[in-house]
């Protein structure tokens, strides 16, 4: 049994970390639920008891064997105190991913890289993390070249503010009123925003290069050609992707279809005579990446279409993290 720290704990990742826990058992034996100095005082539940969070110092990790940080910005530091004073860290901000000496795991797909831990492992990008599940298998059957994805980003990866701020814009459009966006650069409400995070070199997004460069790390192939086009949409919940693949080898589409059938973590929804395909109420609240639409990319010799969903507050964020846990707790790596 471990004593757990969850740093962020009111917000929405760090909400969902705590169900995680509570839902697959995880073995804590103390909660320890921290926050900013502004959210500390508020009240969490878990496994049916009430917690006052309390602010985040560095006394806060005395003890702590395993330290969730939910990825809120400014953690950077004590996710440091934590990691020098023993505890395991798992950090789902961007601060340490490509740090060559923080493994980035997605057990699905590198599970080995978490042995090399130094008591700090990060959580890639949701993004990454939901395109990268059934990219493995093919990229381990066929061999992968080059992708070309582009996002459909639901509103709560910019966090619980976002969802509020679609939920009253809503509203206040159909109702005819104003509603200035505040968390969004323009209007989210029945409008797609073409922007997310900052803009950074050649004119893409940081998330749009988290998603290559993060992508490269996890596949350990830094000649992957990958480019992205990130879209947040008018959803509150789950991302989606289109994905294109070029392969090295030949894959049909049927081959495809039955690698990512037997794929850890995919489920694969593909019938489209009958109308099924993954859509983000398909996977709001699920642990699965879900693949759909596989046929082969006719417009080049050895290519793949996906369209892909999974919830991004789950195996996006706090599934993944805590599936990092009970990796190096089973595998004997704490
Ligand atoms: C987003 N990638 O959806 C972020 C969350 N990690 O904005």
């Amino acid at each position: 049994m471990f004593n757990v720290a969850v740093v962020g704990a009111t917000g929405a990742v760090g909400q969902e970390i705590l169900k995680v826990l509570e839902e697959r058992q995880f073995p804590v034996k103390k909660l320890i639920p921290l926050a900013t100095a502004r959210s500390a005082g508020k009240e969490i539940v878990f496994r049916g008891e009430t917690y006052r969070v309390e602010a985040t110092g560095p006394e806060s990790f005395e003890g702590v064997d395993i330290a969730f940080f939910a990825g809120g910005s400014g953690s950077r530091d004590f996710a440091l105190v934590a990691r020098d004073k023993g505890a395991l860290v798992i950090d789902n901000s961007s601060a340490f991913r490509l740090d060559p000496e923080v493994p980035l795991v997605v057990p699905e797909v590198n599970p080995e890289d978490a042995r090399k831990h130094k008591r700090l492992i990060a959580n890639p990008n949701c993004s990454t993390i939901i395109m990268v599940v059934p990219l493995k298998p093919i990229y381990d059957a066929v061999g992968i070249k080059r992708v070309v994805v582009a996002t459909y980003q639901a509103v709560s990866g910019a966090g619980a503010a976002a969802i509020e701020e679609l939920r009253l814009q809503t509203q206040a459009v159909l109702e005819g009123k104003e509603y200035p966006p505040q968390v969004f650069p323009h209007q989210i409400a029945f409008n797609l925003i073409p922007h997310i995070d900052i803009f950074s070199e050649y004119g893409y997004t940081r998330e749009e290069w988290k998603m290559v460069k993060e992508t490269r790390k996890i596949l350990h192939d830094d000649n992957l050609a990958i480019t992205a086009t990130t879209v947040r949409v008018p959803v509150f919940r789950s991302h989606s992707e289109a994905v294109n693949i070029e392969t090295k080898e030949k894959i049909s589409a049927e081959a495809a279809r039955e690698l990512l059938r037997q794929a850890p973590g995919v489920v694969v929804i593909d019938d489209p005579q009958n109308l099924q395909y993954p859509m983000p109420i398909t996977a709001t609240g699920r642990d699965e990446v879900f693949v759909g639409r596989i046929r082969e990319d006719i417009s080049v010799d050895k290519g793949l279409n996906l369209w892909v969903v999974a919830d991004q507050l789950r195996k996006g964020a706090a599934t993944n993290a805590v599936q990092i846990a009970e990796l190096v707790i089973r595998s004997g790596w704490l």
